[in-house]
C-alpha cells in the first residue's frame, strides 16, 4: 500500500498560494530554467491541499464571471449566472466561438440576450412586497456545485429569504434523462419574520423563438398561458406572419447595387481585399463563385483570404420594407459580413455561410422605414473563407426567400416554455403583482393568447397563488424552463422523444420525484457522503458541465459528437478527446456510440486501419493509439462483451495501423507523427510511444477477451520490445526524451526537453488496470521531473522569458508548462503551445501523479487549476483552451478515479479500490456500467472494512479488489452481500487483496456489499 502523503516537501504558497518571487532561491537550478525546483509549498499549504474544507460561497464581484451550465447534457448552453439570472442562451443551434487564448481567457459577465427572471412576492399584514431576484437583492450568495446551481438570497428588513436551485437533469448511465432540453427550479421561500405572511413567485420569460432570423424573417412571435394538467405553462412559439387584409399592391423594386460598373461608383472602398471595383467572376485560386446577377459583384477575395478591407456604400432611404441582396463566402460573423447601419448605428448583420455560391437574403427594416442608413461591406478575417461576396443590393416590399428557408426549418424556430407545477395566479392578479415590480415590468403580457411582429420583444409573465408560511416555514415553488429546437443540422437526440417543449416541460413535472430525486442523491452520494476535500470535489466534477454546453451534441441518429471547444475545430477530435475521462465513465453509452458511428464507422478507413482523427481521412499518431484504448474502455464500461464483438475486428485493424507504423515491429514508431500540438513529432519518443505500448497492451487484453490469442501474443511481444528499447534508448537520467535529428527536422520537435505529457500513455495504462508499460522506478522518476521542471508555482518569470503562444496563466498564477528544456539550450522553435498551460494535461499528469502515490503534487497542481478560475478572474465552470469548455479539460476525472484507484472490468464483473488518500477513512462516488453508488473503507487496528452501497441501478460482481495495509502479511475474508453470506476465495500479494466471489452476484438499488478484512497473526 502507498503511503498517504509520501513526500511532504517544503513547497509554494503561490496565490493559494500567495505569490514567492521564484528568482532568489534557485538552489541547484540552472538560473536560466527559470522554473523554480523549489516550490515553496508549505506545511500548511499542503495541509490546506488535503482539508476536507467548508464549500466555498462567491459574493460581491465574484458573482459576476459565474456561468453555470445548468441545460440537459448536450441539448445547448444555458447558463446560471452567479446573481441567479440566466445567461448565454445558446439552445438556438448556434455555436459561437470565443476565441482563442486571450480572447477567451478573460474577465467578463456572460450575456444574458434572453430577459427572464423570477420575483418574490411577500403580503404581510397590508404590505405587499415583490422583489426580483437578481444581484440588487441586498445580499446576494452563489453556492452552486455542478450539476447543482443554489442562489440564495437575504436583504435586512425584508420578512423572508430565498434560495433558487437551478439545474438540469443529471443522472449517471442514464444519457436520455440527462439530455432533458429543459431547466428545473426550486424558489424556496423561508419566512423568518415573527408574523405569518403569504409568499409567492412571480415568474417571466421572453418569447425569443427565431432569435437569430428574426430580423430577416416575416413572420410572428405568439405567446400564449395555458393551463393544462393542473398546470400553468407560458408557451412561446413562431408563426407565418397573416398576408395584410387590405394589401397595397407593391410598390416596385429600387436597385441600390448591381455592380455591373468598372468601379465601384460613389461606393468607398478601403484595403486591398476588394480590389477596386466588382470582379466579373472567380479570382485565381478560389473555387467556382457561382450565384450572382449579371456579370459584376463584390469579391473580397483579391489576394486571396489574407487581406481585408471594407466597401461602404453612400446614405441612402430606406423606402421598402425589405432589404434583398446575394451573399456568399465566410460565415465569420462580425468578421467577413455585411452590415446595415441607420442613424449610424449597427441594425443588421449577415455572413457568408462558408460557401462560394451566393444566395438570397433579406432583411426585415420595416420599423426603419424612411430613415437614412448605409450598407458596410466587411472582410477582416485572414485564416480559411476570409473573404465575402455581395451582388444585387435591393430594397423591395417583398422579401426574397434565400438561404434562410421557410419558418419551420430554421435552426431557431422551435418553442420555448416556462411551466409552473400547479395552476397560477389570474391573469388580473399577474398585473397587478407587475406593477409592484417597476416600469419596466409594465408591458409584461399576461394574456391568454397574444401575438407580435417577430421584430418585437415581449416577455410574458405568470405568477403562483401565494402560499400561507407561519413564521420559520418554507415553501418550494417548482418551474420548469423547457426547450425544442429541433433544427439543428444533424437533429437533437431529445426529437426522438417528444415534439415540443411543453411535452418537456410536462414529462419532468410527471416523474419529477424520480428524476429530480436521482439528482440529488447523484449530488450527495458525490459531494455530501465523500471524505475527499470539498475544494478538490468542486474542480474536478466542475469540467463534466462541457458536456452540457454548445462543446457536445447528440444527434438525432443517436450518435454523440463533439467539437474541441465550443463553435471550435469539428469531429470529436481523437487527441483532443484522448484526455476527456468523464463522458465515458459517467455517459458511456455515449463514448460507446463515438466509437462506433466515428471511430469505427464514418472515419474509419477499411482498407488500411486508420482512424480518420476528426472523422476525416487524415492520421494522428497519438489519436490512432488512443482509440486503441477508448475502445478498451468502453468495453471495461460495459456489461457484457457485445460492444467488444461488434467491433474487435475494426479494433484489431486500427492497431494493426500503429503496428504499421512501427514499422518492424520492435514497439518504437520512429516515422512523422502528427499529434495533439498540431504539429509532427518526428523520430521515437514517449508521448505517442507510452499511448502505443499502452495501445498494445489493451490490445493484448482484448485478443484474450475475444480468444484471439495468436494476436495477444503478437502485442506482447511488440510491446515488450518497445519497453525495453524505451527505456535503452529514450531514458536521458531524469525523464524519457525524444531521438531526433534537429538538422533534419530543426521544427516543432521537443528532443532532451521535458515534455510533460511523455508519460501519457502509463496515465492511461493504469486507469485502463493494464500496469506499468515502463519499469515502475523510471516511472517515478521521469514523473517527478516533470514536477521539478514544468510546474511554477508562479508562471510569470519563465513566460516573461518564453512568451506562450496563447495565455492560459497570467504571471502570478501557478501552472504546469507543456514543455521545458532544463538541461538543453531552449528550443524556439521546438514543440509547438511549449510555455502554455493547458488544463487537460495538468489533469493528465495530476492523475498520473496520484497513481504513483505523488498526492501532495497531484493537488497542487489542481489547486493551481482552482486559483486560475476563481471567479474573482474567470468563470470557475469554463476552461477554455482553443474555445471555451474545451473538452481535453474532462481528464479531471482521471484525477477522480486515481484517487480512489478504481479498477473496473465491467464483463468480467471486476471491481477494485484503493484509495491513494485517507484509505484509513474514505468515501467516494463510483460509477460502473449499469449502477453507481459510493464505496467506502475504513481501517481500525487489524481491521478493515469496505462497503459498496449501490445507490442506482445494478451492479454485477464475479470479483474484487482492495490495498491493505503493509502489515496486512496474512488475513481472513468475510464478504455479505445484502446482509447474507457470499462464499470465496482470496489471494494477497504485495498488499493486494484480491477476491474470487464462488457466484457472480447482483447487486440492485439501494443493496450493500461488506467484505471485512482481518489480520491474521502468522
Ligand atoms: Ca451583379
Ligand atoms: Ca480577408
Ligand atoms: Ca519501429
Amino acid at each position: 500500500m502507498r503511503k498517504f502523503r509520501m513526500t511532504i516537501i517544503g513547497f509554494v504558497v503561490c496565490g493559494f498560494f500567495v505569490t514567492v518571487h521564484s528568482t532568489a532561491e534557485a538552489g541547484e537550478q540552472q538560473a536560466e530554467h527559470l522554473v523554480p525546483v523549489d516550490k515553496k509549498l508549505t506545511q500548511e499549504a499542503v495541509q490546506r491541499l488535503f482539508e476536507r474544507g467548508q464549500q466555498e460561497v462567491y459574493r460581491g464581484e465574484e458573482l459576476e464571471t459565474i456561468g453555470m451550465p445548468v441545460g440537459g447534457i448536450t441539448t445547448g448552453q444555458l447558463y446560471l449566472r452567479g446573481d441567479g439570472t440566466l445567461g448565454l442562451w445558446q439552445i438556438f443551434n448556434k455555436h459561437i466561438f470565443t476565441g482563442y487564448g486571450r480572447d477567451c481567457y478573460r474577465t467578463y459577465r456572460p450575456s444574458s440576450p434572453v430577459d427572464s427572471g423570477f420575483a418574490v412576492i411577500m403580503k404581510q399584514a397590508d404590505k405587499v412586497f415583490v422583489r426580483s431576484l437578481n444581484k440588487d437583492f441586498g445580499t446576494v450568495e452563489f453556492v452552486g456545485l455542478y450539476p447543482i446551481g443554489i442562489v440564495r438570497y437575504r436583504e435586512e428588513g425584508l420578512p423572508v429569504r430565498v434560495a433558487v436551485t437551478a439545474s438540469s437533469i443529471f443522472i449517471p448511465l442514464n444519457a436520455k434523462d440527462s439530455a432533458l432540453p429543459a431547466t428545473l427550479f426550486h424558489v424556496v421561500v423561508e419566512n423568518i419574520s415573527e408574523s405569518n405572511l403569504q409568499a409567492g413567485v412571480l415568474g417571466w420569460l421572453e418569447n425569443a423563438v427565431c432569435i437569430d432570423s428574426a430580423k430577416s424573417v416575416h413572420a410572428q412571435r405568439r405567446s400564449r398561458v395555458v393551463n393544462e394538467n393542473e398546470r400553468t405553462l407560458i408557451v412561446h412559439t413562431a408563426e407565418k406572419a397573416p398576408v395584410p387584409k387590405v394589401a397595397l399592391a407593391p410598390r416596385p423594386k429600387i436597385v441600390l447595387a448591381d455592380f455591373e460598373d468598372p468601379d465601384f461608383g460613389s461606393w468607398k472602398v478601403n484595403g486591398e481585399a476588394f480590389g477596386k471595383g466588382p470582379v466579373k467572376g472567380t479570382l485565381p485560386n478560389q473555387q467556382k463563385v457561382s450565384g450572382f446577377l449579371g456579370k459584376g459583384f463584390v469579391n473580397s477575395f483579391f489576394g486571396g483570404d489574407k487581406p481585408g478591407g471594407t466597401l461602404m456604400s453612400p446614405p441612402f432611404k430606406i423606402s421598402r420594407k425589405f432589404i434583398n441582396f446575394l451573399i456568399g463566402g465566410g460565415s465569420h460573423a462580425g468578421q467577413t459580413c455585411i452590415n446595415l447601419f441607420v442613424d449610424g448605428k449597427l441594425v443588421r448583420t449577415a455572413t457568408g455561410k462558408n460557401n462560394e455560391k451566393l444566395e438570397w437574403y433579406f432583411w426585415n427594416v420595416q420599423e426603419f422605414e424612411d430613415k437614412t442608413a448605409q450598407i458596410l461591406i466587411l472582410d477582416r478575417f485572414s485564416g480559411g473563407w476570409g473573404h465575402i461576396s455581395v451582388d444585387q443590393i435591393e430594397l423591395s416590399d417583398e422579401p426574397q426567400q434565400g438561404q434562410m428557408g421557410p419558418l419551420e426549418q430554421l435552426a431557431d424556430y422551435g418553442s420555448l416554455v416556462l411551466a409552473f407545477e400547479e395552476e397560477g395566479a389570474s391573469s388580473q392578479d399577474v398585473r397587478q403583482l407587475l406593477s409592484f415590480l417597476g416600469d419596466w415590468a409594465a408591458d409584461f403580457n399576461v394574456e391568454e393568447n397574444a401575438a407580435w411582429p417577430v421584430t418585437e420583444r415581449h416577455s410574458t409573465a405568470l405568477a403562483t397563488r401565494t402560499v400561507g408560511l407561519a413564521p420559520g416555514g418554507k415553501h418550494a415553488f417548482i418551474f420548469v424552463l423547457a426547450w425544442f429546437f429541433p433544427n439543428h443540422p444533424n437533429g437533437h437526440e431529445y426529437a426522438n422523444r417528444f415534439n415540443s417543449a411543453a411535452e418537456v416541460a410536462h414529462y419532468v413535472l410527471d416523474d419529477y420525484g424520480r428524476l429530480a430525486g436521482n439528482t440529488s442523491k447523484w449530488y450527495n452520494t458525490y459531494y455530501g457522503d465523500s471524505t475527499l476535500p470539498r475544494w478538490l470535489l468542486f474542480r474536478l466534477h466542475s469540467t463534466v458541465c462541457n458536456l452540457a454546453t454548445g462543446t457536445c451534441q447528440w444527434w438525432k441518429n443517436g450518435r454523440f459528437w463533439a467539437w474541441e471547444g465550443v463553435g471550435c475545430c469539428p469531429g470529436t477530435c481523437t487527441h483532443v478527446w484522448n484526455y476527456a475521462h468523464a463522458p465515458a465513465r459517467l455517459f458511456p453509452e455515449l463514448e460507446r456510440s463515438a466509437r462506433e458511428a466515428q471511430d469505427f464507422g464514418e472515419g474509419f478507413d477499411s482498407e488500411s486501419g486508420l482512424v480518420g482523427f476528426r472523422s476525416n481521412r487524415a492520421y494522428a499518431a497519438d489519436g490512432q493509439c488512443g482509440t486503441i484504448l477508448k475502445a478498451y474502455r468502453e468495453h471495461q464500461m460495459s456489461a457484457d462483451n457485445s460492444f467488444l464483438k461488434r467491433n474487435w475486428p475494426r479494433i484489431k485493424k486500427a492497431l494493426e495501423y500503429s503496428i504499421a507504423q512501427d514499422g518492424n515491429d520492435d514497439g518504437l514508431i520512429e516515422n512523422s507523427q502528427h499529434n495533439t500540438f498540431d504539429i509532427n513529432f518526428e523520430g521515437p519518443n514517449t508521448f505517442v510511444g507510452s499511448l502505443y505500448l499502452a495501445a498494445l497492451r489493451a490490445g493484448e487484453e482484448m485478443a484474450k477477451d475475444m480468444s484471439d490469442g495468436r494476436f495477444a501474443k503478437r502485442c506482447r511481444k511488440i510491446f515488450e520490445s518497445g519497453s525495453r528499447l524505451s527505456v535503452e534508448r529514450l531514458w536521458d537520467g531524469e525523464y524519457f526524451i525524444q531521438l531526433v535529428d534537429l538538422k533534419k527536422h530543426p521544427k516543432y520537435q521537443y528532443a532532451k526537453g521535458c515534455l510533460s505529457d511523455q508519460l501519457f500513455g502509463q496515465g492511461w495504462a493504469h486507469q485502463l488496470g493494464l500496469g506499468y508499460i515502463y519499469p515502475p522506478e523510471y516511472v517515478k522518476k521521469a514523473l517527478q521531473s516533470v514536477w521539478k521542471y514544468n510546474w511554477a508555482p508562479d508562471v510569470g518569470p519563465y513566460n516573461a522569458e518564453h512568451q506562450p503562444e496563447r495565455w492560459f496563466a497570467e504571471p502570478g498564477e501557478a501552472g504546469l508548462f507543456t514543455c521545458t528544456w532544463p538541461k538543453s539550450p531552449y528550443l524556439a522553435d521546438g514543440v509547438r503551445y511549449k510555455s502554455e498551460v493547458w488544463t487537460g494535461i495538468e489533469y493528465q499528469v495530476a492523475g498520473h501523479m496520484v497513481w504513483e502515490g505523488m498526492v501532495n503534487e497531484a493537488l497542487a497542481i489542481c489547486r493551481g487549476i482552482h486559483e486560475r478560475y476563481h471567479p474573482a478572474k474567470h468563470n470557475p465552470f469554463n476552461e477554455v483552451e482553443c474555445g471555451d469548455h474545451y473538452a481535453r479539460a474532462m481528464a479531471s476525472w482521471g484525477v477522480y478515479m486515481a484517487l480512489s484507484g478504481y479498477e473496473y472490468h465491467g464483463p468480467k464483473g471486476h471491481l477494485g479500490f484503493a484509495p491513494r488518500i485517507t484509505p484509513e477513512d474514505f468515501r467516494a462516488a463510483f460509477t460502473a456500467a449499469e449502477g453507481w453508488g459510493l464505496f467506502l473503507q475504513k481501517r481500525d487496528g487489524k481491521i478493515q472494512r469496505e462497503r459498496i452501497e449501490l445507490r442506482w441501478g445494478q451492479l454485477s460482481v464475479k470479483s474484487l479488489a482492495f490495498a491493505v495495509p503493509d502489515n496486512f502479511r496474512s488475513v481472513k475474508v468475510s464478504v455479505t452481500a445484502a446482509d447474507k453470506p457470499v462464499q470465496n476465495d482470496y489471494t494477497l500479494k504485495d498488499g493486494r487483496l484480491e477476491i474470487t466471489l464462488k457466484k457472480k452476484l447482483v447487486l440492485s438499488e439501494n443493496q450493500m456489499l461488506d467484505v471485512t478484512i482481518q489480520q491474521q497473526d502468522k
